[in-house]
């Protein structure tokens, strides 16, 4: 495959592609993206998305699979709506859908939903995760069967929110309220390990720190390579790779570390900006070959919450730097 990215999926609009081998085949959960109608604002109100759909490959080079819906947000009791960024993980041969959804209090959480079946249907739990917030669940799997899940979102996303460990309902709700100032540590991801069961947090979330090259935490006010969302992690050659979109300057960034905890040091740019407003990812492994699944607005025509998931190879070059995408390539 050449590193021009190809859109997989046409015929619906579908975003924030999370992709994972699961037995040998490739599976892509994404965002259903859909027009409900909701009108633009900086908290994403317009991102009104109601089901996942997921998908399957047999290859990088082969048509996507779309296998129908696998969860709808009237199935979820504790969720209203927004069903925004998902993953998924396999443990013992089931399968779980992670997803983050606004509940009836317009407060954000991340639910879980099981499946047999990698293409589900899942049936979610009751409640949203205890302890969960915030946006962009992200699963990993560590050597040691382990998994960690990453997750936040600034913005709509309500990150900025939690900065005490509970949520911060003082108005206004204002998108950049309730922010650190710019040379104030930029607010982090979290990471939480999971149960055994994979239902709930084992500890607490963590923040993920993110620290330039003199060891320093990343800056409020470094909006070209602070955390905004989309949160995923992989493994290559003795390294973690955490890497995120910056949202606000529309980049996708890696960090690098030794654990699945961090810190992280600022590693560079993924992608260069997409057409559209939000950039949103996953990294995976296919044989011996590392691919870029991303989305971007063209095939809508540049509407922001109409987007199109898109597959590019990714190269991890010899000094372990991530070779930069352009975001505008065809
Ligand atoms: O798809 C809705 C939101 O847009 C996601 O949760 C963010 O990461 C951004 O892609």
């Amino acid at each position: 495959m050449s590193k021009i990215a190809r859109h997989l999926i046409k015929d619906i609009f579908t975003a924030d592609p999370s992709a994972h081998v699961f037995n040998g085949k490739l599976y892509i959960y994404p965002s259903h993206d859909i027009d409900a109608g909701e009108a633009f604002d900086d908290l994403g109100s317009h991102f009104d998305m109601q089901d996942y759909h997921v998908f399957s490959m047999e290859s990088p080079s082969s048509e996507a699979v779309d296998h129908g819906v696998a969860l709808e947000v009237n199935e979820v009791k504790w969720a209203e709506k927004q069903m925004w960024a998902p993953d998924a993980a396999e443990k013992d041969g089931k399968f779980y859908l992670y997803f983050p959804a606004k509940g009836y209090d317009g407060i954000f959480r991340i639910g879980v939903a099981v499946s047999d079946s990698p293409t589900g249907p899942f049936v979610p739990q009751p409640e949203a995760i205890k302890g969960s917030f915030s946006i962009d669940p992200a699963v990993f799997k560590d050597h040691d069967g382990s998994h960690y899940m990453y997750f936040g979102g600034l913005w709509g996303g309500q990150l900025q929110r939690w900065q005490t460990g509970k949520f911060n309902g003082e108005q206004p709700e204002s998108p950049t309220a309730h922010f650190p100032n710019d040379e104030e540590p930029a607010l982090c991801p979290k990471v939480a390990k999971l149960t055994n069961d994979m239902l709930e947090f084992a500890e607490t979330p963590k923040d993920l720190v993110i620290l330039n090259k003199f060891g320093e935490p990343l800056k409020a006010g470094d909006t070209n390579r602070r955390f905004f969302e989309a949160a995923w992690m992989h493994y290559y050659n003795g390294t973690y790779y955490f890497s995120y979109s910056t949202g606000d300057t529309h980049l996708l960034c890696y960090a690098t570390g030794d654990n699945p905890y961090g810190p992280f040091t600022y590693g560079g740019v993924i992608l260069t900006p997409v057409v559209g407003w939000t950039t949103h990812h996953s990294i995976c492994k296919f044989e011996d070959k590392w691919y870029l699944f991303h989305h971007d607005s063209k095939l809508s025509g540049g509407v922001t919450h109409l987007r199109s998931i898109k597959i590019v190879e990714l190269t991890h070059k010899p000094d372990g730097s991530i070779e930069t995408l352009d975001g505008m390539m065809e």
